[in-house]
């Protein structure tokens, strides 16, 4: 049985850590998973993330907007939708409603015309249920924080630097978790709102029960 389901929130409020645990817990249930992301998931995508996320790149709002359409257009044909018609679970990291919070909410562009562009990107393809963490922007900014001052001492990773996102001021990151609260209150029937500041292991028995229970798995 097939399943879309989406998770969502500001920076580093623990998406990534999540989904690799709820992937972990349906796999070892004998589930077919597929987990990805937006930006980045195919070639086309990759080049893409690196163009958005790049710090020292300047981009105008509508270009930054339309680079992520595109990387969702290429996602939704060649990864998400063959995903679904093999009867996978796909658990994506980011969809349409991160563009609604950060390009609207924290750029400032008209939400219709957001809309519009998200339908075309996805062909209308909606998840089955969004899973929006919500955490205060300062807490989570300081776990992106501590996360990069321990690649930078361990790791010889080139991703050591802050993104172009992550280097927003707190304005900025207040206004996209009020995006997200607010779609959360207008998609009530997809969207459920987990507290991100409770431990890894509290959230990951949450969303399983709510993953399991929507995807009926
Ligand atoms: N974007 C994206 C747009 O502007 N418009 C769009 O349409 C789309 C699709 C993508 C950027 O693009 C923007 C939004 C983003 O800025 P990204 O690198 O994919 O960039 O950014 P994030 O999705 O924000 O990735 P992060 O890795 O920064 O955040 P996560 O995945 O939410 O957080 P995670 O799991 O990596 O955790 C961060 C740290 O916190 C710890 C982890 O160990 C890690 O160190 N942690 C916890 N600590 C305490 N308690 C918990 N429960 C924890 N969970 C994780």
């Amino acid at each position: 049985m097939s399943g879309f389901v989406v998770l969502e929130g500001g920076e580093g409020v623990g998406k990534s850590t999540l989904i690799v645990e709820l992937s972990k817990s349906f796999l070892a249930m004998g589930v077919k998973v597929l987990t990805t992301r937006e930006p980045g998931a195919t070639s086309l995508g990759k080049v893409l993330r690196d163009l958005l996320l790049d710090p020292q790149r300047k981009i105008d709002k509508m270009a930054e907007l339309l680079l992520f359409a595109a990387d969702r257009a290429q996602h939704v044909g060649e990864v998400i939708r063959p995903a679904i018609n093999d009867g996978a679970l796909v658990l994506c990291d980011r969809y349409v409603f991160s563009t609604i919070a950060y390009q609207g909410y924290g750029r400032g562009i008209d939400l219709r015309k957001l809309e519009f562009l998200n339908s075309i990107a996805s062909s209308g393809l909606l998840p089955d249920l969004v899973l929006l963490l919500d955490l205060e922007p300062e807490i989570a900014i300081r776990r992106v924080s501590k996360r990069l001052e321990e690649v930078k001492k361990y790791s010889r990773s080139e991703v050591s630097e802050a993104d172009r996102f992550e280097n927003c001021d707190m304005e900025f990151h207040r206004a996209v978790r009020r995006g997200f609260l607010n779609l959360a209150s207008e998609f009530k029937d997809i969207f459920v709102t987990l507290d991100a500041s409770k431990s890894p292991q509290v959230l990951v028995s949450e969303a399983l029960a709510l993953v399991r229970e929507r995807c009926g798995l």
